[in-house]
């Protein structure tokens, strides 16, 4: 990402020598395959790239059972998030963010949390209208089962539920994506992705381990670096002119993610029931999400960025859209 990163530091003004990332140890993402265009019969597709959230997308979604049941099992992992850093994590099936829950629009959903961790854990999805005692923790080795149909689309954030010290749970990585998708309405043709941003509220050893979340950051929501979909490096997103990029972006916090993408204008963001159209940059507050539809409107390279967080463009927290394929460009 090294290149990458730097093309949009100069794109901000940053200094690009700032950016450089040489001599980190970490994941240096596999180039992907360039796709088709889409075109206006082929339907969505998700993107592929190394690191990104699975994503079954709408039709895949609508079309299946009517009852969805999602397991998910709370437990404690090292996560290596690149640029030769790890974190000591909670998380839900051992990954940052945890697995994109997908529905659609009327679905009757059964979301079981196993609790294989060494404190107590829930889950909490803002895409449910229920009785907020449902969401509570349970103890190791016990389960949670919540149930309800979802009756208005969106993108919803999910998270941990522990009473009172929720707020460590979530900021120590229990959080994920919820796609609720309009049953009757179909999305434009699209390449799709899921963007989740959080951040991590520890500093880490010589060896760069973050041990766990620090209280006294997590109190102040002072993280030490942001990020998006916990990786601290992402391979190039391969697209073609033309195509319309569709993000299904939650923010986990703190504060507000300023969504730009640089060199675009977003052509139509949803957020609930509002459509808003020709936007160069919207704001997520924390604990919310949309789906934010950007063209890629030449041959290039095109930056997504929280333009609140350019700061943390160093540590990659950026996600490019590139139709050239160039090697130089998906090198590390
Ligand atoms: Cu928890």
């Amino acid at each position: 990402m090294r290149v990458l990163v730097a093309a949009a530091a100069v794109a901000v003004g940053v200094s690009a020598a700032a950016c450089s990332t040489e001599g980190r140890p970490g994941r240096s993402p596999a180039p992907a395959a360039t796709p088709p265009p889409v075109t206006a019969t082929s339907g969505s597709a998700p993107l592929e790239a190394p690191g990104l959230p699975a994503l079954a997308g709408q039709a895949a979604t609508c079309a299946g059972p009517r009852e969805k049941t999602f397991a998910l099992d709370a437990r404690e992992v090292t996560l290596d998030l690149g640029m030769g850093m790890r974190f000591n994590a909670w998380t839900y099936d051992g990954t940052l963010p945890g697995p994109t829950l997908e529905a659609c629009e009327g679905d009757l959903v059964t979301i079981k949390v196993e609790n294989h961790a060494n404190t107590s854990h829930g889950l909490d999805s803002h895409a449910l209208r229920i009785d907020m005692r449902r969401f509570g923790a349970v103890p190791p080795g016990g389960t949670r089962v919540i149930e309800k149909a979802v009756d208005t689309p969106g993108v919803y954030m999910y998270h941990c539920a522990s009473g009172p010290v929720t707020d460590i749970h979530i900021k120590s990585g229990l959080y994920g994506a919820m796609i609720v998708y309009p049953r009757d309405a179909t999305l434009k043709p699209a390449r799709e992705l899921v963007v989740v941003q959080s951040a991590i509220y520890g500093t880490p050893d010589k060896t760069g381990l973050i041990p766990g979340t620090d209280p006294a950051r997590a109190q102040k929501n002072d993280p030490f670096v942001m990020m998006f979909n916990g990786r601290l490096e992402h391979a190039p997103l391969p697209v073609q002119p033309g195509d319309l990029v569709r993000a299904y972006v939650v923010n986990v916090g703190p504060g507000v993610a300023a969504i730009h993408v640089i060199g675009t204008i977003l052509e139509t963001v949803y957020d609930g029931a509002s459509e808003i159209r020709n936007v160069q940059t919207y704001g997520i507050p924390a604990g919310s999400g949309a789906m934010v539809e950007f063209r890629i409107p030449e041959a290039g390279v095109y930056a997504f960025v929280d333009h609140d967080r350019l700061a943390y463009l160093p540590w990659g927290m950026v996600l490019a859209f590139d139709t050239t394929g160039d090697p130089h460009v998906q090198t590390h």
